[in-house]
């Protein structure tokens, strides 16, 4: 399971004292300092089982002063330190290597303001992503992010993922959505003030100080909160205040900017202002089936002439992910499916320990299945698989899957031009045989399902067993040629079908991301040989990213040099060492070892 079996534990960091853990406890409570054994497990262990560290503590602070304090402690003692959010992530990030100390935001998940006018919304990290989208929802807003871990991913971890998610289409990277961040680094950048013991400028807004937090400060950011003595403890040089709402601050370098996407390797993100969208009046759901890749490339560009600015999202999924799917997910079904055609899943090996045997296994289904959906909008013509017609697919001749889905919604403000819109694209896709099936959602129960299916995809695999996953950025029309070629030569070398080996592809079709997905029986080093890197040199010479959203993290640091240059790494070497002149913030991830 253990896949940083190379990477050395660095002697320069301490090792977990009593004394240490009685100092965490003098600042946290018992309940903020974990050391039983059972309770860390879920700490120390990723969302995929597959990367596990040995921690033997995790700390849940409460405020910004209380992660400052544990930042001092740390620093001075040369305790490595892992941030972790909701533990969701996908790239080994977000849990210990060896034995740094977990620092869990998850006691930090309180609303400090919300504009109305503007809807900006300022929330401490912890705040869970679904929670945060309710609480915006009852006054007319949504957030500007979403992603099938919402119920479990917190702001903090979002940012300093720079989560992408199901409608960056629409509302924008978090580049753009972030106005402003509060972190505290791990090394002070300034003296402490002359007036130590009073001052508690730098935690402004309230975020810092627990009681304080939920009625929420002023709109500026300026001016003292209550000088508690944590607060004024916080003021020792290394929070960094950027906690503005400001859509325009021209001031020179976007120092915000920074922090997200940074894995936690520069600080710990303690507050998050974001900017916050109108929830839509009207919403329209479909799900299509295409033929080929090639006419999911020339759906997405009927969708974006078409549906232009009311379009939010456009994602797809090969028939091997719907199998997945609807075979490992209680109640989950594809639409436009025969109701009682459970997936068959080719060359299915040993389900994983992890979940339910497929519900049936039948044979497999081929083209031309007719499905009575739900709201079916009827079929076109054109039925065929083929190998990439409709010229789209740059690397032609690569094997194709045997059916695609598309899920295409539109947010907008008047239901009767939308679904004229809506009507519009479906005829000439469908005319153009681009669409040959499709399914509208005519109720938000039919919405949810569909988006189930599409969402659970990570989950459905993660049932299976073994899954090597990456996570790319490559020009759409040749995106799903690396699906087929590394078919191809996963099976030449013997992981096929038959092994139990499924190559499969899915994702944000919309924003070029490609979620190519391996599952097997078992994790295998040989495997994994014929796996890496080739998948990072196909990725490079496509001028492509080998991280389009799930980010670095410990998985792909030795990779990082196929989608950065040496002076971009060395530059991104020299602001870790500015910022953690002593490594302690999540060391082994994101930089590739010296
Ligand atoms: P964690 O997993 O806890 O941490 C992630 C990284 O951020 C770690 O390096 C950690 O050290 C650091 N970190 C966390 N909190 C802080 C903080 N407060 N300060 C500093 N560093 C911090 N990702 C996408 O981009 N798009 C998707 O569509 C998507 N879908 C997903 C679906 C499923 C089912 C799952 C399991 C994951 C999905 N992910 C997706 C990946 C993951 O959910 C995101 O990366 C998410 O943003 C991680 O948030 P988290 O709170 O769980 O962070
Ligand atoms: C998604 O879009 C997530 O569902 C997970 O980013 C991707 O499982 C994956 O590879
Ligand atoms: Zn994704």
């Amino acid at each position: 399971r253990l896949l940083h079996t190379a990477i050395e534990r660095r002697a320069a960091f301490a090792r977990l004292s009593e004394q240490d853990l009685a100092f965490f406890q003098s600042i946290l409570g018992n309940s903020g300092v974990i050391t039983d054994e059972d309770a860390l497990v879920p700490f120390n262990r990723d969302w995929q089982k597959k990367y596990e560290g040995k921690s033997r503590v995790a700390l849940r602070p409460r405020s910004t002063e209380q992660v400052s304090e544990v930042l001092r402690y740390c620093s001075s003692r040369r305790l490595a330190v892992v941030p972790q959010g909701g533990n969701t992530g996908l790239v080994g990030g977000s849990v210990p290597v060896f034995d740094e100390v977990v620092l869990s935001t998850a006691g930090m998940n309180k609303v400090l303001e919300f504009d109305e006018v503007s809807g900006t919304l300022v929330a401490q990290a912890g705040c869970v992503l679904a929670a945060l989208d309710e609480h915006v929802a009852a006054k007319g807003f949504m957030m500007p992010l979403d992603l099938g871990a919402k119920g479990s991913c917190q702001i903090g971890g979002n940012v300093s993922t720079n989560a992408g998610g199901l409608r960056l289409v629409r509302y924008g990277s978090l580049h753009g959505s972030v106005l402003g961040l509060e972190v505290v680094l791990p090394e002070p950048l300034l003296p402490p003030p002359p007036s130590f013991a009073s001052s508690a400028s730098s935690a402004s807004r309230g975020s810092s100080s627990g009681a304080a937090t939920a009625s929420g400060g002023g709109g500026g950011g300026g001016g003292g909160g209550a000088a508690t003595a944590a607060a004024a403890a916080a003021a020792d040089g290394r929070v960094l205040d950027l906690l503005r709402t400001l859509r325009k601050d021209n001031t020179g370098y976007d120092l915000k900017q920074l922090f997200i996407g940074a894995e936690g390797t520069l600080g710990v993100v303690t507050a998050v202002a974001i900017q916050c969208a109108p929830r839509p009046a009207s919403v329209q759901l479909a799900l299509l089936a295409c033929p080929t890749f090639a006419a999911c490339c020339a759906t997405l560009r009927a969708a974006r002439r078409m549906l232009g600015e009311v379009l939010s999202a456009v994602e797809f999924l090969d028939s091997a992910c719907s199998d997945l799917a609807t075979a490992y997910l209680d109640g989950v079904r594809n639409p436009l499916l025969p109701q009682d055609a459970a997936a068959a899943i080719a060359g299915l090996g040993e389900a994983g320990d992890t979940g339910p045997p497929p519900q049936q296994q039948q044979q497999q289904q081929q083209q031309g299945r007719s499905g009575p959906g739900q709201g079916q909008l009827g079929r076109a013509g054109a039925e065929g698989d083929g190998g990439g017609g409709g010229g789209l697919v740059g690397g032609g001749g690569v094997e194709d899957d045997r059916q695609f889905y598309m899920v295409v919604e539109t947010h907008g403000s008047c239901a009767e031009h939308d679904t004229q819109k809506m009507e519009r694209f479906l005829e000439h896709v469908m005319s153009e045989g681009c669409v040959t099936d499709g399914t509208l959602a005519a109720s938000e129960t039919q919405a949810r399902a569909i988006w189930r299916l599409r969402e659970g995809i990570a989950e459905a695999l993660a049932r299976r067993g073994a899954v090597y996953k990456y996570d790319v950025s490559l020009p759409t029309g040749v995106m799903y040629d690396l699906v087929g070629v590394l078919r191809q030569r996963l099976g030449a070398a013997g992981f096929g079908p038959e092994e139990g080996v499924q190559v499969v592809g899915y994702g944000h079709i919309g924003d070029g991301n490609l979620h190519l997905n391996i599952s097997a029986p078992r994790y295998d080093e040989d495997l994994l040989r014929q796996i890496e890197p080739y998948v990072y040199e196909f990725v490079r010479q496509h001028n492509g990213s080998i991280s389009a959203e799930h980010g670095i993290g410990l998985m792909k640091a030795g990779a990082l040099p196929y989608s950065k240059g040496p002076v971009a790494i060395e530059l991104m070497r020299r602001i870790k060492e500015t910022v953690d002149p002593y490594g302690i913030l999540n060391p082994y991830k994101v930089l590739p070892l010296r």
